[in-house]
């Protein structure tokens, strides 16, 4: 697969480095690797590869013969050389003209390496053949980014930069996620996406391979799963919200068989990954009942889900049937995959059908459960020993804690860093992945100009930003945090194209949270790196965001301020509507708007568009880019900036980032004006979805105040949030003649819990509101 893509490399990009720098230049440019390396000391000259360059790796030792071989068959297809290798029984003194793999007892982590780059020679040292195969993963990075290309360059001079370097991962589970079920991808792509994640030095790929929409994996005991679970008979086309809703039409399967699975966990063994295999139980099991339909509780008839959701076709926890149909299937997956862990899933699992269940009653009542949520613990744990007993680890969604924490369980922490900071303060292993940093099924820039996606807002610079270690652990509760994984979820994710946009560049990002040390990380030197690792990529023909050059706006003290990521390139703009082009004003300080206004802008770079370009409207009043407190500050919606309630931006129905939202609070700005200021209305908007569990306030109310302490109320509309349906943007509206105060408040309260018989029963609601506009 990987050769055919490449034939697509542009012309430009050939042209480019037949006159490229390494023709002219005399020395290779310094290291600039991503993940960041523990230490970095540069030296002098380079070591360059000839065609009777050497490579020399322990004998009898097939793993570090692993790890050279990859060094080899990169320098291999890159330079067109055949370069001898050669084995040595127990150790070797460096000669000229060779890399070196050489094992190193005193290098303790398993991981860890030292990387010197002579004028003569490269050598390798690490405790392990990991540890090697890192070391492998920065060489490629020295060399020129054509080192990691097939041979369609000439005139390039395979040289790297003299230099040590001493590297150690920061965490020890550094995780990719990818769902096969939602949309499935071919093997030689799932082996693509192994590659590249190894490149960045992570090394678990957690491969989601059963759900609702179908089951991926071969089990020879249960024919059904093959013929009846890895189908559905139609799939939604756009966005799950998008009324009303239309189907393709056609049927949708596939699932790796088991030669498959074995060729695919090979295939990662030799690049240092382990497999963490998921099979979604108790719930996100509609395809695997619907092909076994005495599974469920009511006996189906069932249908794969041609949708996406949360769905209550859930396995039957009172029949027997069921424990029987599970043990079956991990024994199979157990013997397939040979990493400790096995993810159970258990997210998500409504429990509607087991309360209506008399079978799953009488379960409860035999066992004393005290409910359903200790019946979903009885599940888990049941399965927790099929898996101990064949030496097995499990792990399971954050879901997993509530009745009660299997003993040996490890926490997967998605619903923010709660489950994480839960299990690690009660002794058990967590693994971070917050839906608020590490999703990367959400919009990685301006939704408005980017392909669908679910929904989100999650930055290059937000990934970046994640911490894996809770501030609320001790040092020692700390140690039960793993490490961090991101997830891609495929729900809007048809093509193995578009996996690869979205998971690149912010796996890069994910790459330094979770292997370079916490002092080493640094915003600014990363998005300089990042810039000759995208030439990396073009070689690779990954198919990469561009986002980096995008143009992205902040409005705060009554001004906007532009940025891109890219320093080397100019940003221009309009705040009439018309389009931006090189002759449009250059960006170059912070800059106020006479009233509402189209803001355009856009990167340039030697006179060409770097990036998308962007479209704000701005709605300009007399409470724009003021500041103001409120009782909690919104964490995964946030509204994309510090002061989103004023920033001029509203809202709309296609993505949640210019909204503030919280769930089950009040949301309650006191703004401050500056001055005393007179206003003849005050106005908001609230998002009603209750299919999101996005929920009307019950009332709003606003008041005015000279001081901050005494306010005065204006008004106060009550909401007949029951009475609403739909999906819908809906504005409150006050007229308040006369009124003059510095300070406006506005409370707009919760709904509450979410009624029974609505979607998500008994969660919180979240409320959203875009902006307070006083006027
Ligand atoms: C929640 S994360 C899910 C998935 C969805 C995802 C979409 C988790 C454990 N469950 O089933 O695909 O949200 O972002």
């Amino acid at each position: 697969m990987m050769p055919t893509r490449l034939f697509f490399i542009p012309l430009f990009l050939l042209l480019f480095s037949c006159n490229g720098d390494s023709q002219t230049a005399t020395a290779p440019p310094p290291p600039q690797i991503i993940p960041q390396p523990l230490k970095v000391e540069t030296g002098e000259g380079f070591f360059e590869i000839k065609a009777d360059t050497k490579v020399f790796y322990p004998a009898a030792a097939p793993e570090w013969e692993m790890a050279a071989q990859y060094f080899t068959g990169l320098a291999n297809t890159a330079t067109r050389y055949k370069l001898p290798q050669e084995t040595f029984a127990k150790t070797i003194k460096p000669g000229a003209n060779a890399v070196y793999f050489l094992p190193d007892a005193t290098i303790k982590n398993p991981e860890a390496y030292v990387l010197e780059v002579k004028n003569s020679y490269i050598l390798v040292r690490a405790g392990s053949a990991a540890g090697a195969f890192y070391a492998v993963q920065t060489l490629r990075q020295l060399f020129p980014p054509e080192f990691n290309g097939i041979p369609r360059y000439r005139g390039i001079r395979w040289w790297a930069p003299a230099c040590t370097i001493t590297d150690e991962p920061r965490f020890g589970y550094r995780g990719l996620h990818l769902d096969v079920s939602r949309h499935f991808f071919p093997v030689e792509f799932i082996k693509r996406y192994i590659d590249l994640l190894a490149m960045h030095k992570l090394n678990r790929f957690h491969w989601h391979l059963t759900d609702d929409q179908g089951w991926r994996i071969e089990i020879k005991k249960h024919p059904q799963l093959q013929q009846v679970a890895a189908c559905r008979d139609e799939t939604l086309v756009g966005h799950y919200s998008t009324q009303p809703q239309t189907f393709d039409g056609k049927k949708y399967c596939g699932y790796y068989t088991q030669e498959e699975v074995k060729a695919v966990v090979e295939y990662a063994r030799q690049r240092f990954v382990t497999i963490v295999p998921e099979i979604e139980m108790p719930g996100h099991a509609r395809a695997a009942v619907t092909a076994y339909p005495n599974l469920g509780c009511t006996g189906g008839p069932y249908k794969s889900a041609t949708y996406w959701g949360v769905f209550e076709d859930v396995f039957c926890a009172g029949n027997e049937e069921t424990f029987v149909f599970i043990d079956d299937v991990l024994e199979e997956v157990c013997a397939l995959f040979p990493g400790k862990y096995i993810h159970v899933g258990g997210d998500e699992c409504p429990k509607e059908s087991w309360k209506k269940c008399p079978k799953c009653q009488k379960r409860i009542k035999d066992n004393k459960l005290k409910d359903e949520h200790e019946l979903q613990s009885y599940f888990i744990g049941r399965a927790e020993k099929m898996l101990a007993k064949r030496g097995k680890k499990l792990i399971g969604w954050d879901e997993i804690l509530e009745g009660g924490l299997t003993p040996g369980a490890t926490v997967m922490s998605w619903r923010g860093t709660e489950g994480g900071i839960a299990a690690a303060k009660s002794g058990h292993d967590a693994i971070m992945t917050p839906g608020s940093h590490l999703y990367f099924d959400h919009y990685q820039a301006d939704p408005a100009t980017e392909p669908l996606a679910i929904s989100g807002y999650t930055t290059l610079e937000k990934v970046y930003s994640y911490e894996p270690i809770p501030t609320e652990l001790t040092a020692a509760e700390a140690k039960h945090i793993l490490g961090a994984q991101a997830n891609l979820w495929t729900e809007y994710i048809p093509t193995s194209d578009k996996v690869e946009y979205m998971a690149y560049p912010r796996v890069t990002a994910l790459s330094e949270v979770v292997w370079s040390s916490k002092p080493n990380r640094n915003w600014s030197s990363f998005t300089e790196r990042l810039r000759t690792h995208f030439r990396r990529l073009d070689i690779l023909g990954v198919n990469y965001a561009r986002s980096y050059y995008d143009v992205t706006a902040q409005y705060t003290g009554g001004k906007v301020t532009l940025t891109t990521l890219d320093p080397t390139s100019e940003i221009r703009y309009t705040t009439d509507g018309s389009k931006p082009g090189i002759t449009s004003l250059k960006y170059s300080a912070p800059f106020s708007l006479d009233g509402s206004s189209n803001v355009k802008a856009a990167s340039f770079r030697n006179g060409d568009t770097q990036g998308k370009m962007m479209s704000v409207q701005y709605l300009v009043h007399k409470a724009s880019g003021k500041p103001y407190t409120l009782g909690k500050q919104p964490a995964q919606y946030d509204g994309g900036e510090t002061y989103a309630l004023t920033n001029g931006v509203l809202g709309n129905s296609k993505t949640y980032n210019a909204w503030v939202g919280l769930v089950n609070r009040n949301i309650d700005p006191v703004i401050d004006l500056g001055a005393g200021t007179t206003f003849s209305s005050v106005t908001t908007h609230f998002y009603n979805n209750k299919q999101a569990w996005i929920w009307p306030p019950r009332s709003v109310e606003v008041w005015v105040s000279d001081d901050g302490k005494e306010f005065r109320s204006l008004g106060k509309k009550t909401i007949d949030a029951d009475g609403m349906a739909g999906n819908t943007i809906e504005t409150v509206r006050f007229d308040t003649p006369g009124a003059k105060g510095r300070y406006v408040k506005l409370v707009a309260t919760t709904y509450g819990v979410i009624p029974a018989g609505s979607p998500g029963e008994s969660n919180g609601t979240w409320l959203f509101l875009d902006e307070v506009v006083v006027d």
